[in-house]
């Protein structure tokens, strides 16, 4: 069982990770968070100019409000021509930004040098008072300090990045403000960015929504679930619709079917001969009746003597990804007689199957991070 939750994960990693936008950006050293959003000539923190010394705007990746990104920082910068160059998490001295809030972007305490962000809205910063200070020393007023493992800034709060990990090695997220139309990044200084060398790399990545969990059932109406690979027919998998899944909103043209562990070795997953909306278990609910090619499954390498599950995957037509699972039961079985396959406990087909998914996620959105 652990391999099979194991090799989903990755199976479900590959399907998901195949929609994670993320886009790279270089950020020099001299890019002034106090400057973000404001127009050509404006000026900031004793010297600093619009916009020579602008933060960098993150474009090419939806800033959504309520979703994630994760950031990965390399390079190096220093505060001063002749001041030691630091990598993304910057220098082990905290500073504040000296003018403090301006151009109605906060104030905020974190290591010189570091990685900086802040979101903004559609309009200009200074028009509206700037929020409090994130203060990311140990004595501060952000939970886990540097070492966050996810962060909601406000809106024109500017926040610590540094290389985008605590320093345990795991990914820190942040988490898009109400009203958040547009992300800028900088690096940390308490005045005068113009003198400021080096750059980062930085890559941005958008989390993935969660996946939905859909109820399936294989061969709908038998448990538990009977498959002959030397079948010359179909195999049925039926999505059922709920009060809160409606199954009209799959995009049935990217469903594959597969039973994980084989198709993280190397097998294939196979998509659907045909579907039909249909009430299959006459609850009231729309479902989705699916018909896939035993002999495809077989020869595709999506299904063997050894199944002992199959899972169902894709996305809906908003692009949220779902997934359901369900037991087989291969017959003939394989090297053992029917008289112990009828005594052989085979395990409840929704629950279980639902309780490993929600298992498979839990570790999957774990490694995510
Ligand atoms: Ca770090
Ligand atoms: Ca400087
Ligand atoms: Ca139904």
């Amino acid at each position: 069982m652990r391999g099979v939750i194991i090799c989903l994960v990755t199976f479900l990693g590959s399907l998901l990770g195949g929609r994670a936008e993320a886009v790279s950006v270089s950020v020099p050293g001299s890019a002034d968070p106090w400057l973000a959003g404001m127009p050509d000539g404006s000026t900031a923190s004793g010297g600093d100019v619009a916009p020579a010394q602008s933060p960098v705007e993150v474009l090419g990746l939806p800033i959504v409000p309520g979703t994630s990104l994760r950031f990965f920082a390399t390079g190096l910068t220093a505060h001063g021509p002749t001041q030691p160059l630091a990598g993304p998490d910057g220098s082990s001295g905290f500073r504040a930004h000296f003018a403090g809030a301006e151009n109605g972007i906060s104030n905020t305490i974190s290591p010189l040098n570091s990685l900086q962000g802040v979101f903004l809205g559609l309009m200009q910063p200074d028009l509206t008072p700037a929020p409090a200070a994130l203060d990311f020393t140990n004595t501060g007023n952000v939970p886990g300090d540097v070492n966050y493992t996810s962060l909601s800034p406000l809106l024109k709060q500017v926040f610590f990045i540094g290389d985008g990990m605590t320093n345990g090695g795991q990914m820190q997220q942040v988490v898009i403000p109400a009203e958040a139309t547009r992300l800028f990044l900088g690096t940390k200084d308490g005045f005068d960015w113009f003198n400021n060398i080096g750059s980062l790399d930085v890559e941005v990545t958008l989390i993935p929504e969660p996946t939905i969990l859909a109820l399936i059932d294989i061969k709908p109406g038998s448990s538990p679930n009977p498959v002959n690979l030397k079948s010359k027919g179909v195999l049925p998998v039926a999505i059922f619709g709920t009060a809160d899944f409606d199954v009209t909103e799959v995009d049935i043209s990217t469903l594959l079917f597969g039973d994980p562990l084989l198709i993280d070795n190397g097998g294939t997953a196979v998509s659907p001969l045909r579907s039909a909306l249909e009430d299959v278990n006459d609850d009231g609910f729309l479902d989705l009746g699916l018909k896939f090619s035993t002999a495809d499954l077989v020869e595709n390498g999506a299904l063997s003597p050894d199944t002992i599950e199959g899972v169902l995957v894709g996305l809906l037509v908003d692009g949220n990804s779902i997934e359901g699972m369900d037991s087989i039961r291969i017959v003939p079985p394989n090297g053992s007689n029917a008289n112990s396959l009828r005594i052989s406990a085979v395990p409840e087909p929704t629950s279980s199957a639902l309780a490993l998914a929600a298992l498979c996620l839990a570790i999957s959105r774990r490694r995510a991070f």
